[in-house]
């Protein structure tokens, strides 16, 4: 499979719709005042946040996204129609550049977030509108205006709460799959995962954080070994990041400076992030294995996905520290969270 992070699409909203020559016929009225309607406004086109999307994969196979002309205009005072919005959904996170000036129009961080990306062509206005005291039958009616056109290009940042982190084989994939709905391919060989996937922890009754795993790193990804980093960048976003290291790794420790070391050569913001340690697999951890020291002062959690050990310390710590970003990066309304 193939990971789509970017794409790029046209997007064209509705010209508007011309405004009416008419004059007034009644019965007994044999030359009625100038009655044109004026056209109806053309459709915008509008992008919106949607939690359900995780890709910008759709965007490979639909390009275009054309919204419809406004009505022209009618007799008897008659407005046309505006012509029907185009509203394109796009995952959290996604960044919108117009390609041509690569000039940043929007960042859809938020859910339920709405802009207005192409407007629709004004309606144009109806001779009705032009009678003077001199020129009492005017001809003409305004054309309707063109409706915005342009070519943008879109970059996906996944927005994920913990960026899990880890040598190939970790247990990213398990370990996301046994605390979200998330279902993502688990196989005991390196790189099983290639693209990010996201789950939802649900916590306690109503609270949830999202997680995101990732493909795993290798010492020398910096220099293009495994799979790169690129996909390093969906974590830069994260409030925490979880670093997994496997029990059964010759050495846990050294495998967790590596991993660090890695992280720096991309961004050296990464390791400012607060980071938690978890070791995994303890289900087959050696007879009398001993948590190593990992860096002063860190917390360290050992977790099974398999005999489920450890999985509510780890869900509650992972709670505390995303909360406790959330109140002091966002101020929330009184009474949320
Ligand atoms: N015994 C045991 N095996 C586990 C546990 N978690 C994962 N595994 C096994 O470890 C192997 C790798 O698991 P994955 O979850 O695919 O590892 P990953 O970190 O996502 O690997 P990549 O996607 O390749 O980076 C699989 O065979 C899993 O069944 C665990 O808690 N206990
Ligand atoms: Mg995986």
């Amino acid at each position: 499979m193939k990971f789509v992070d970017s794409a790029s699409i046209f997007v064209q909203a509705g010209d508007g719709g011309k405004g009416c020559v008419s004059f007034r016929r009644e019965k007994f009225v044999p030359k009625g005042g100038p009655d044109g309607g004026d056209g109806g406004r053309g459709g915008h086109v509008w992008l919106r946040t949607n939690r359900q999307l995780t890709t910008l994969l759709d965007f490979k196979y639909k390009k275009k996204y054309i919204a419809v002309r406004g009505v022209h205009g009618q007799g008897a005072r008659k407005t046309g129609k505006d012509g029907a919005d185009v509203v394109i959904d796009v995952p959290c996170g996604t960044i919108v550049r117009n390609a041509e000036t690569q000039e940043v129009i929007a960042d859809l961080t938020g859910e339920d977030q709405e802009i207005l990306i192409a407007r629709g062509g004004k309606g144009g206005r109806g001779n009705q509108h032009f009678a003077t005291p001199t020129r009492q039958a005017p001809r003409y009616a305004e054309p309707g205006q063109k409706g915005e056109e342009l070519m943008l290009e879109m970059e996906l940042k996944l927005m994920a709460d913990v960026g899990l982190v880890g040598f190939p084989n970790a247990g990213k994939s398990t370990l996301i799959s046994v605390i979200s709905a998330a279902k993502p391919k688990i196989a005991d060989y390196p790189f099983t995962t290639l693209v990010p996937n996201l789950g939802i922890v649900r916590y306690e009754e109503y609270k949830s954080f999202v997680m995101a795993d990732i493909p795993g790193i290798i010492e020398g990804a910096a220099e293009g070994k495994g799979l790169g980093l690129q996909f390093l960048r969906h974590i830069e976003r994260t409030k925490i990041l979880a670093v997994l290291v496997s029990v059964d790794a010759p050495d846990i420790a050294e495998e967790y400076r590596t991993l660090l070391g890695e992280l720096e050569k991309f961004n050296k913001g990464l390791l400012d992030k607060p980071r938690i340690v978890v070791v995994t697999k303890m289900d087959i951890a050696p007879e009398g294995f001993e948590i190593p020291e990992f860096e002063e002062g860190m917390k360290v959690l050992p977790i099974s996905s398999v005999s489920g050990q450890g999985l509510k310390e780890l869900k509650d710590e992972l709670w505390k520290e995303v909360s406790g970003r959330i109140r002091e990066d966002e101020p929330l309304e009184e009474g949320v969270v």
